[in-house]
């Protein structure tokens, strides 16, 4: 890691101010982040003093990426270095490299740092935490009241006090913010079930999208080969294979298929994501035997319209490696890409991009389109470039 030390001032984040005066102005505040400025400026709902809370603290400004990234410095005499193993709304789940849990709360100077993050940590962060003494509980009190895990009732306390630089994150946007799933990992297992419920095969191309942008390599995981015949979906188990993305047909019902899927995840960070019921859980204990992991029957989360898993764990493989289950998404929104982005996203679509007659050819309505043209010789299938118009609006939408 390359940096150096700076001080900046930081303008601390008013979460805990007084209620304002206007019901909607909250509303407005929380909706559209990047207006809360201008807002400030019509509006004085506060003493003017506390407008303006500045703390000078002491960073690293990391300058190997793009952006530089601030950093709060930490002292590692006082503070061990940890693995985040899942967030509980404010809480999150610490295990230090030495072993010992902590349940924690984050250093509020890390929400103002983050700009459009929707989640400060994610489950697979390495993070830098400061125990609580115990004369002094340095969450004072926040962490114990705030509920969350009672299995880890005896655990240690500590301050999240920075988070260090990920690489491969699966993220997705939420309402117009960054939300971080899943950091640090090497892979994504993508988990779809052939019926109940049905194979989306959009949400799988969103699904390499977001693995692509995140630096995951993709896996696509069939589950349930006991409820049909696998001989139907030969043409799109083609496609992808052919797109290089290893497919791996399963049941978490009869086992079959599971040993390849332990395979994929030997020694790899890998976080598995799908829809609700497709059965991430049951392939999870069927893997390494005696998880427990909670699953629920698909009508049973229809009718209750809820999710069985809902936050997303860490888990170690006894055989090497660990692996994040995550609660079931209905969508996935690309964050943070442009509409000219998600012809990249589409592997296929390279050799007859530089063939349209316009150079910033959109591939939606323009004539003399190679993709278009693509798409009508079989060279392109037309449920990819269906996926390519769904993400492309989407992002345009965003
Ligand atoms: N027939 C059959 N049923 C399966 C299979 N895998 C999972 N199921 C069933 O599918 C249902 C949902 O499984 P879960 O493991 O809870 O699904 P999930 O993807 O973890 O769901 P969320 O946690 O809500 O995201 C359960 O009733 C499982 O028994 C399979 O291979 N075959
Ligand atoms: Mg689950
Ligand atoms: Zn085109």
């Amino acid at each position: 890691m390359s940096n150096k030390k700076k001080k900046i001032r930081v303008e601390l984040r008013k979460n805990r101010a007084k209620p304002p005066r206007e019901k909607d102005f909250t509303r407005v505040y929380q909706d559209r982040e990047d207006q809360a400025e201008d807002i400030q400026t019509t509006e004085r709902v506060r003493a003017k003093g506390e407008l303006s809370r500045h703390r000078t603290v002491v960073v690293d400004v990391e300058t190997t990426g793009e952006t530089p990234l601030v950093l709060p410095a930490v002292n590692p005499e006082e503070c061990v270095r940890g693995r985040v193993l899942r967030v509980h709304g404010l809480i999150s789940i610490v295990e230090a490299d030495d072993g010992r849990v902590f349940r924690c709360a984050v250093r509020r100077l890390l929400k103002s740092l983050a700009t459009d993050e929707r989640n400060v940590v994610a489950t697979g962060d390495i993070v830098w935490v400061r125990p609580a003494t115990p004369a002094a509980p340095a969450a004072g009190g926040t962490v114990s009241s705030s509920g969350g895990d009672s299995a880890f009732a005896d655990t240690l306390e500590g301050m999240i006090e920075r988070v260090e630089p990920r690489h491969g994150v699966l993220t997705r946007a939420s309402r117009r913010r960054e939300h971080v799933l899943v950091a640090n990992v090497d892979q994504l297992i993508i988990v779809m079930s052939l019926v109940q419920p049905d194979l989306k095969p959009h949400l799988i191309d969103r699904y390499l999208a977001a693995a692509q942008q995140g630096g995951l390599k993709p896996v696509l995981c069939l589950n349930k080969s006991d409820l049909a015949d696998p001989v139907e979906l030969q043409p799109l188990i083609g496609l992808y294979a052919q797109l290089g993305v290893p497919v791996v047909l399963c049941s978490a019902r009869t086992g079959f298929g599971i040993d390849r899927l332990r395979e994929q995840l030997r020694g790899r960070a890998s976080v598995f994501s799908g829809q609700s019921g497709v059965g991430k859980s049951s392939l999870l204990n069927a893997i390494q035997p005696g998880l427990g992991l909670a699953v629920q029957s698909v009508s049973a989360i229809n009718q209750k319209g809820r999710h069985t898993t809902t936050f997303a764990s860490l888990i170690k493989l006894n055989f090497g490696g660990w692996v994040v289950d995550t609660p079931g998404v209905r969508q996935l929104a690309l964050w943070d890409t442009r509409p000219e982005e998600v012809e990249g996203y589409f592997r296929e679509f390279r050799p007859f991009v530089p063939l349209c007659t316009f150079p910033d050819c959109t591939h939606t309505h323009e004539k003399g389109c190679a993709i278009k043209d693509a798409v009508a010789r079989r060279l392109i299938t037309t449920h990819r470039y269906h996926s390519y118009l769904g993400l492309f609006h989407g992002t345009a939408e965003l």
